[in-house]
């Protein structure tokens, strides 16, 4: 799918091992700090798609599919699938190359999408950096397809970050040479077999800041599909030139001023504000980068908090502002675990519980969200800008006028107590008539054209034209 295609999805993001078993198991013992597998596969994904898609997620992004390192380690097992030795091969924890192709037909029967994730900076080996057998590598089988070794050990010198090895002496990531014109047509001609065999719509693409940019470009273009850079780095003005070699990036500038919004009640607006800003100013198309607040490599939001509505609206930020929502498998059953390993916990202990309160709160958000794409199709492409601010509230309004969305945002908590926020610069008109998604309240824009939002506990408020929610399944 192209990048236009992909602008109006939302990506549920899960550890293909941590998801669902084939058994459908949701007992099975996981405990994340042994970092070993648990036995989630493709198939399990397959059988919950309903899980899913009621959520009103349109895609869903699964992590590395190539087989890995078998060794148990000292840092344990590939169990997450970065630590590739075989790009030919399949991981054959997570199932057979029919059972990746069924997921896929699954997936496109319901009109959704199949991100996989793709590594290639490195591959994986269960030693150090002096003592890897290149002979295990396929195709790479040889050292000369690699840099000689050095280790990432200064992110300021970009010549380091991407001639260097990522790893440690314990398992080390050989690099590659992805200078070298023989590495860059290998890539490009797996990327693009790889899309092809499975049917894949869209890739996330790894360690994108270790690998130079004149890399990338062709690799996006062998790829055929939408493709999404992680380039792990809060600064804009480092993040975003990437974005002119890739269609699009994970938001890591604005994860940061999002995490700090929301995980206390004395996190900074204005920091959101203005990244809002920045991020549109210096990223080429902020309508194509992903946003999130949680993912595998950092710590859960919940760690940080307990508080419900804190984390209702750091997810209702992520689905309502420019770019493609992604929420991170557990974030909707609120799990807490801290830094990897312990932030991938196993899916099923849940019980994949459907009347949590961020399961119901991600819902609505992807439905008005959904809708409001339905109901206009430049919707995605309007750019979101925030329209107000005090010390505990935000605001912010995308879509064109008579059919956007007004997302306002809390950081007073749970215990936040109930008032009515009169905004004003929502471009309604006096007398319109608005829904307030969250709690189903109708409200009617005042005669000086501020529109009445009723506050409470600290929760998220979103406001859609009534007239438009018709067929939304939306506070029928
Ligand atoms: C394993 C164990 C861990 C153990 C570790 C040493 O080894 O599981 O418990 O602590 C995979 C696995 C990991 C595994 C690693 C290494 O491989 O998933 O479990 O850790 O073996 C991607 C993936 C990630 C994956 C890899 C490797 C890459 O999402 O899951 O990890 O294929 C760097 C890379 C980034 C990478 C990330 C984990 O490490 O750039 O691609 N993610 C700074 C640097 C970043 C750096 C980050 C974390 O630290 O700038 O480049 O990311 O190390 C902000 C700044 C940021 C700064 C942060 C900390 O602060 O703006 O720039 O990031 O303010
Ligand atoms: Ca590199």
């Amino acid at each position: 799918a192209t990048p236009d295609q992909w602008r109006s999805q939302s990506i549920y993001f899960m550890l293909t091992d941590r998801f669902a078993r084939t058994d459908g198991s949701t007992t099975a013992s996981c405990d994340a700090s042994m970092r070993r597998y648990c036995g989630g596969t493709w198939k399990g994904i397959e059988n919950k798609l309903d899980y899913i898609q009621g959520m009103g997620f349109t895609a869903i992004w699964i992590t590395p599919v190539t087989a890995q390192l078998p060794e148990d380690t000292k840092y344990g097992e590939a169990y997450h699938g970065y630590w590739q030795q075989d790009i030919y091969g399949l991981n054959s924890h997570y199932g057979t190359a029919d059972d990746l192709k069924d997921l896929a037909s699954a997936l496109h029967k319901r009109g959704m999408y199949l991100m996989v994730d793709v590594v290639a900076n490195h591959m994986g080996y269960d030693g150090s950096g002096d003592s890897v057998n290149y002979a295990v590598f396929n195709p790479f089988n040889e050292k000369k397809y690699f840099h000689s070794y050095c280790e990432v050990n200064d992110y300021n010198n970009q010549t380091n970050v991407q001639d260097c090895w990522l790893g440690d002496t314990t398992v080390s990531l050989p690099d590659l040479d992805t200078d070298s014109e023989d590495v860059q047509s290998m890539w490009y001609n797996w990327v693009g077999s790889l899309v092809s065999n499975y049917s894949i719509d869209g890739l996330r693409v790894d360690t994108v800041k270790h690998v130079e940019k004149s890399f990338w470009s062709g690799y996006n273009k062998a790829a055929g599909v939408y493709c999404i850079g992680e380039v792990f780095d809060g600064d804009a003005h480092y993040t975003c030139p990437y974005q002119e070699v890739m269609d699009g990036l994970l938001n890591y500038p604005m994860y940061y001023p999002l995490l700090g919004a929301f995980k206390s009640t004395s996190g900074s607006m204005s920091d959101l504000y203005d990244m809002i800003n920045t991020v549109k100013s210096t990223c080429a198309d902020s309508t194509l980068l992903g946003n999130f607040v949680e993912n595998h490599d950092n710590p859960r939001f919940a760690s940080y908090t307990d508080d419900i509505s804190l984390a209702k609206n750091a997810a209702a930020f992520t689905i309502m502002a420019d770019g493609i929502p992604i929420i991170y498998a557990g974030q909707e059953q609120h799990y807490s675990g801290g830094s990897d390993p312990n932030n991938r916990e196993a899916t099923w202990l849940s019980k994949y519980n459907t009347n949590s309160e961020l399961y119901q709160l991600i819902a609505k958000a992807n439905a008005i969200r959904n809708q409001a794409i339905y109901k206009s199709d430049k919707y995605t492409t309007y750019k979101n800008y925030p329209i107000y601010k005090d010390d505990t509230t935000l605001a912010m309004r995308k879509g064109y006028s008579g059919s956007q969305t007004i997302t306002v945002l809390s950081n007073l908590g749970e215990s936040g107590s109930s008032y009515t926020l009169s905004l004003p610069d929502t471009e309604f008109k006096a007398g319109d008539k608005l829904m307030e998604i969250i709690t189903c309240t109708s409200v009617t824009v005042d005669s000086s054209g501020n529109v009445p939002v009723p506050m409470a506990k600290g929760q998220p408020r979103i406001l859609y034209p009534s007239s438009l929610i018709q067929g939304a399944s939306l506070c029928a």
